[in-house]
């Protein structure tokens, strides 16, 4: 009896332990299967790109110059009209798209600091729960990458022909034009690292379309045949705006070269930094492209001798050629990384962004360059695809902010983004829906003065109508009516019937600052 029991209890606890196997096993599967079945992001972040240059805005470029490629990102799902940026340069937006945060958090205010790499970042946070994580391209950030498996990035700003390209272990110069570049290896990564069981996060970062809008080979005479339509306000004179508008250094009048932006090289001009990095990288076939395409341009700009508004118009058309051009490359390479999604089969399971690191000016109010609130400099492109989960051809107008991305592919991946993220997941709005309660203000802050191009420090708070800016350092305030004035060329704020506005967004702007934790010691209200 007793050893029949024994037996009995023998088998039951056989039992018991096979079946708790068997269970921690399977929930053991399904972890690994839901980790499995995680959404891949792949981020596309350009330096510069106008919204204003990528046809699915409907510009007044689009039909000149459109971005076929870019373009099918948004047929295939979302296109954001109102997507803004914290701080419109370079550096402190990357540190807000790795952060979440704005700059007075995450600490980088200007292309002068250093991210501070022991920060938590989105990439961080996929790696740890199981992705993949890459990024290839521009980085800016000064010290090392942080959070990626794999990485090899251009230093500082980068080179366009025969780029440097720094890995973990190496600096070596790659041969060929850098959009080309980025995605081959972007490509190359790819293939090895999208069929595993892992999810990946890739962030895939050009140098272009930023300056000095050196076009790649194969685009050197794409545009020349064309006159591209001017801004309204290319001749804007500033007038009813404040000091910081007339005395910034950004203008195609003033600030434009036209040796080293417009490449008008002469055998005197043919030396130093700026030469150096550009057309001095190029090996003999490249500046042979080169010279072919710029020599009768020269020769004919110097038997022209423009003055005065010729001379601007004449600018603002090499300058148009030259920045589009760079974006057809971006566009075609777009393109290859699309059709490898497709045909992998991984356009269901995959997020592509596109969206570039700020706007620019391309004329508007007679400018280059970017930093400003206004609209041109401040919004920037953002187009979304998922299939099967981003449903095909839509828009949304709400506002949206490169403070959302970590945010964003945290409550993809299913991780708790941590408290200190300032951003909002955009997932509602890319299922299509428009919510009532989403956010109805910006703050904005740009921080980086005395620098190039003479911008002075501003913050601000915009809502989908109204905008307030103040340059606190001059004391100085402006305010705009979007609907009214979309060009921004009429300051409301020294006008005594828009009182009740001006404090209206005044209190605002004072209220999302205490919602952020921003301290401004030289703001006066
Ligand atoms: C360089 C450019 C500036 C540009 C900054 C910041 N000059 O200094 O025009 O504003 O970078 O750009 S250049 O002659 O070197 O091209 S950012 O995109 O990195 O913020
Ligand atoms: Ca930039």
């Amino acid at each position: 009896m007793k050893k029949q029991l024994y037996r009995y209890w023998l088998t039951k606890s056989f039992i018991i332990s096979f079946c708790l196997i068997i269970a921690a096993c399977s929930e053991k599967s399904e972890i690994t299967t839901e980790v499995a079945k995680a959404p891949n992001i792949v981020f596309i972040f350009t330096d510069d790109h106008a919204y204003q240059a990528i046809s699915a805005y409907q510009s007044r470029l689009a039909d000149l110059a459109p971005t076929p490629n870019i373009d099918r990102i948004a047929d295939n799902g979302i296109l954001f009209n109102s997507a803004y940026v914290t701080n419109s340069i370079c550096a402190p937006s990357r540190a807000t798209v790795l952060t979440g945060t704005h700059s007075h958090v995450n600490g980088h205010r200007t292309n002068g600091d250093t991210f501070d790499g022991s920060q938590i970042t989105f990439p961080k946070l996929l790696k740890d729960n199981g992705y993949t994580t890459a990024l290839i391209g521009k980085w800016h950030l000064k010290s090392a990458p942080t959070g990626f498996d794999h990485w090899e990035i251009l230093p500082g700003q980068g080179h366009y022909y025969n780029p440097d390209i720094i890995s973990a272990t190496d600096t070596s110069i790659v041969e060929g034009y850098v959009t080309d570049i980025i995605t081959d290896k972007s490509l190359e990564w790819l293939a090895e690292n999208s069929k595993g069981s892992k999810p990946f996060m890739l962030m895939l970062q050009h140098k272009a379309p930023h300056r000095k809008w050196e076009k790649g080979p194969a685009h050197l005479d794409l545009y020349e045949d064309l006159t591209f339509p001017e801004p309204e306000n290319l001749f804007d004179d500033y007038s009813s705006r404040g000091t910081a508008a007339k005395t910034q250094d950004m203008s195609i009048e003033k600030t434009m070269d036209l040796t080293s932006d417009l490449k008008i090289w002469t055998e005197a001009t043919k030396k130093g930094p700026v030469f150096n990095r550009t057309y001095a990288r190029m090996n003999a076939e490249q500046q042979a492209n080169w010279d072919a395409t710029y020599d009768p341009i020269i020769a004919d700009f110097q038997a022209q001798g423009l003055e005065g508004k010729e001379l601007i118009q004449w600018k603002y058309q090499r300058y148009m050629k030259d920045y589009l051009a760079t974006i057809r490359s971006v566009d075609e390479n777009v393109g290859r990384v699309l059709d490898y999604l497709e045909e992998n089969g991984l356009t269901e399971n995959t997020l592509v962004v596109y969206t570039s690191d700020q706007g620019f000016y391309l004329g508007e109010h007679g400018w280059f360059d970017k930093r400003f609130m206004y609209e041109e400099s401040f919004r920037t492109p953002l187009l979304m695809q998922w299939k099967g989960t981003i449903p095909s051809g839509i828009t949304n107008d709400q506002l949206v902010s490169n403070l959302d991305f970590a945010q964003t592919f945290l409550d993809m991946a299913k991780i708790q983004a941590p408290e200190r993220m300032q951003g909002k997941s955009l997932l509602p709005l890319m299922a299509g829906s428009k919510p009532e309660n989403w956010r109805e203000f910006l703050y904005y802050h740009y921080y980086e003065f005395p620098a190039v191009h003479s911008v002075r420090k501003h913050e601000g708070v915009t809502g989908e109508r109204y905008k307030l800016m103040h340059f606190y350092e001059l004391d100085e305030w402006e305010l705009y009516d979007l609907k009214e004035d979309p060009r921004e060329m009429k300051n409301l704020y020294y006008e005594s019937s828009y009182d009740s506005l001006k404090s209206a967004m005044t209190d605002r702007l004072k209220r999302i600052k205490m919602h952020y934790g921003v301290i401004t010691p030289k703001s006066n209200y």
